[in-house]
């Protein structure tokens, strides 16, 4: 994870709520990681950063409500502080279910585990620090990639949605929110300009926008729409569809 922009800069502990990360002029950019300064402003970075989050949360836990069957199990890939698990953890009315929470960054597992503890529940949560394209999923009623597929290698999604795929119970689905590319450039290039758009109403600079895409251009790669169907579909998923789009951001359910 060495040596980045992210870890380079050397912020404070004053600095735990607002994400100035990308504030000040950083000479040479790293790529963008998943590291403790990330983890720290994680909440603010994604409200300002992902238009529509809180409502995709928020339908994460009535999905749950619908989808979830006894005695089954949860997951949440790449659950970062664990605002999906806990909503589904709010809105889960089967008995005998555990949900799987998963991320591979130390910084976030450790917070998660934190932010978790602070909510009294009786659903068992097992939170584990770990690659997604390494677990083993069974015996799942509702699987949850709330924008991480993006962030894995583009030649590993295929088969790791097919594990997802193999590891669903019938009737099971998938929520998969994530950054997407528009395969026509005119409106590509708007959806690209109205997210900024939207950073600068939310506060962020021309430079913290501009340092941020920076960063992110070797590790975030977007698929479009049609890309993420047409795999699901040849994958075996009898049902996709998006259900939610903002700006070049949005979600799509896929039913086994
Ligand atoms: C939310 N779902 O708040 N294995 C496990 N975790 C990974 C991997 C991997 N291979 N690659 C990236 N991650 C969350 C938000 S954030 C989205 C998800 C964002 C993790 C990474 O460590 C990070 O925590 C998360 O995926 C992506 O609903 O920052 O835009």
């Amino acid at each position: 994870r060495g040596n980045t922009a992210v870890n380079r800069t050397q912020h404070s502990n004053t600095m735990k709520e607002k994400d100035h990360i990308f504030a000040a002029p950083i000479e040479r950019l790293g790529d963008f990681c998943f590291d403790h300064q990330v983890a720290d402003v994680f909440p603010d970075m994604i409200k300002r950063s992902v238009p529509g989050y809180s409502n995709i949360i928020s339908a994460i836990g009535m999905m749950t409500a619908r989808f979830a069957q006894p005695d089954s199990r949860l997951y949440d890939l790449g659950c970062s502080l664990g605002a999906a698990t806990q909503e589904m953890r709010r809105n889960l009315n089967q008995s005998g279910c555990r949900i799987v929470a998963v991320d591979n960054s130390a910084a976030m597992v450790e917070r998660a585990r934190n932010h978790l503890a602070a909510f009294r529940s009786d659903v068992a949560v097992e939170l584990l620090e770990a690659d997604i394209c390494d677990i083993h999923i069974e015996n799942a009623s509702v699987v949850v990639l709330n924008f991480t597929l993006q962030f894995i290698e583009p030649s590993r999604r295929e088969a790791l949605l097919s594990n997802i795929y193999n590891g669903l119970k019938p009737g099971g689905v998938l929520i998969l929110s994530e950054k997407f590319v528009s395969e026509d450039n005119t409106i590509n290039e708007l959806l690209i300009d109205l997210h900024h758009d939207f950073k600068r109403a939310n506060g962020y600079s021309e430079l913290e926008i501009s340092q941020k895409r920076t960063a992110l251009e070797n590790v975030l790669r977007p698929d479009s729409p049609e890309q993420h169907k047409a795999r699901l579909g040849a994958i075996g998923f009898a049902h996709v569809d998006m259900w939610f789009q903002c700006f070049n951001f949005g979600s799509m359910v896929a039913i086994k």
